[in-house]
């Protein structure tokens, strides 16, 4: 073994509810604002397939659990419903949502599989949308009750928890670039929406702090973090790419783990009249809830020049008035998915971590490698995923080599564990361990499953 992993290391995989449950209108679940938005407009969806097209994790979770076995994983992260949990967003608990989650958690536990358990992977319920969703503090409060609600039911057993996983993408989704629901473009909006995912995060860990009396259970929260690289190093193109970082990773990076905002987004935020509401209190309140634990989602990093025109100051304000993205010449690219590649990102992040947010207990929550029509490489019964376990690999390595170097790292997920429907994407990009046949729900290992297996087996390769 030649790259040796910490002892203890996680080796496991991540999923969401919404992608692999189904069901979705089934077994007392309260509509969320996917089943709400495939309805409206089935067309927005890749070949219009929606969110009660998943992979059956509901009815067949078990054999996937079996599954997970056997191919080494030791840890899983998976998401709570929260409108499966609480039909309405607030109120009444579905007893049969309680009888699913706690089937699952315990068996994983009986299988020797860790579950992590995120709280809101995307998944907000219709009920609390209809009243303005993130917008509206109200459902910060609802969000904090029904957190509470499962760190009470399932506390005593799961002892990893994630408050949101990338509550950017919703920002950015549903209030600036119009690809989640509610499809609105306006800057305004977005940063109350994202600030107050920051309260209703740090309302959630406050509610952890005074519930939990266990000190081996830890909340963290899963941020996509995507380093903001600069095409020079002139000093136009390196404020171009800080400013970048400031609105898309340190916007939630540093109130999660420092407990507070960078003075220099307030700054520009302050100039351009785009401050959300804050009340009194809130602040104070971020800064006593920071997190124990990091989840770090890497896919591919942002290439950043400066503007080469400036701005009309009459046209709405973006994030995209203060830098241009660029295609960087010869850089590697995912043929698949159309997605760069770049191993090394994962290591600056960890260094970051390390030098600038306290060396913060971190794992890798998601990295992996999305495929369109992958049944292409299907051989003898198996796809032949060369091209995963590469992407794997290399990533690994660069993991390795911050650990090393002291970073503080616990473990690695891939996303994810099985062929899954993936938002308005539905089943366009398969990224799983396990493929999926739609059809007939039959899963089938991938050549990189049984690889992983050892890599977990060995805590290496
Ligand atoms: C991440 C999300 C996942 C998953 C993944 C792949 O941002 O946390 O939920 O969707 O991206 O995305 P896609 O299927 O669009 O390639």
């Amino acid at each position: 073994v030649q790259y040796k992993f910490p002892e203890g290391f996680w080796w496991g995989s991540a999923t969401s509810a919404t992608q692999i449950e189904g069901a979705a209108n089934e077994a007392g679940k309260g509509k969320n604002i996917w089943d709400h938005w495939y309805e409206a407009e089935p067309n927005r969806f890749f070949n219009n397939v929606g969110p009660e097209t998943t992979s059956n994790f509901y009815y067949q979770y078990k054999e996937d659990i079996q599954l997970m076995k056997e191919i080494g994983h030791n840890s899983f992260r998976l998401s709570i419903s929260w409108s499966r949990l609480i039909p309405n967003g607030r109120g009444e608990v579905n007893p049969e949502a309680v009888t699913f989650y706690n089937n699952v958690i315990d068996e994983l536990l009986a299988n020797g599989i860790e579950p992590f358990v995120t709280l809101y992977h995307f998944d907000m319920p219709l009920e609390m949308q209809n009243i303005g969703g993130w917008e509206n503090r109200e459902v910060v409060d609802a969000y904090q009750a029904y957190a509470l609600q499962a760190f009470q039911l399932f506390g005593d057993r799961v002892k990893k928890w994630f408050t949101f996983n990338e509550p950017i993408v919703p920002v950015e989704g549903g209030y600036l670039y119009d690809f989640h629901y509610p499809n609105i473009v306006d800057f305004k909006k977005a940063a109350q929406v994202a600030y107050h995912t920051v309260l209703a995060h740090a309302k959630a860990v406050q509610a952890f702090r005074g519930w939990n009396k266990d000190g081996d259970t830890k909340i963290g929260i899963v941020l996509n973090l995507t380093p903001s690289y600069p095409r020079s190093q002139n000093p136009f193109d390196l404020k171009a790419a800080n400013i970048c970082d400031l609105f898309f990773n340190r916007s939630f990076l540093d109130p999660a783990v420092l407990g507070e905002y960078p003075e220099e987004l307030v700054e520009i935020l302050r100039e351009h009249g785009q401050l959300p509401n804050v009340e009194q209190g809130d602040l104070e309140l971020m800064k006593e809830n920071t997190v124990d634990i990091l989840g770090v989602n890497y896919y591919q990093p942002r290439r950043v020049k400066a503007k080469e025109h400036l701005p009309n100051p009459y046209s709405p304000f973006m994030p995209e008035w203060f830098f241009d993205s660029y295609e960087m010449p010869g850089r590697k690219m995912n043929p698949y998915r159309g997605w760069e590649i770049y191993e090394k990102g994962i290591y600056d992040i960890m260094v970051n971590l390390k030098e600038n947010y306290g060396n913060v207990e971190s794992f890798i929550s998601e990295n992996g490698m999305g495929v369109q029509d992958e049944e292409r490489f299907l051989q003898d019964g198996q796809i032949q995923d060369d091209y995963r376990i590469e992407f794997i690999e290399g990533h690994l390595q660069w993991l390795h080599k911050s650990i090393e170097e002291g970073c503080n790292v616990k473990g690695y997920h891939l996303w994810t564990f099985m062929d899954n429907w993936s938002w308005s994407n539905a089943y366009k990009n398969r990224y799983g361990f396990i493929s999926v046949d739609i059809k007939t729900q039959q899963r089938t290992p991938k050549k990189s499953a049984y690889w992983f297996k050892n890599v977990a087996t060995n805590n290496g390769f």
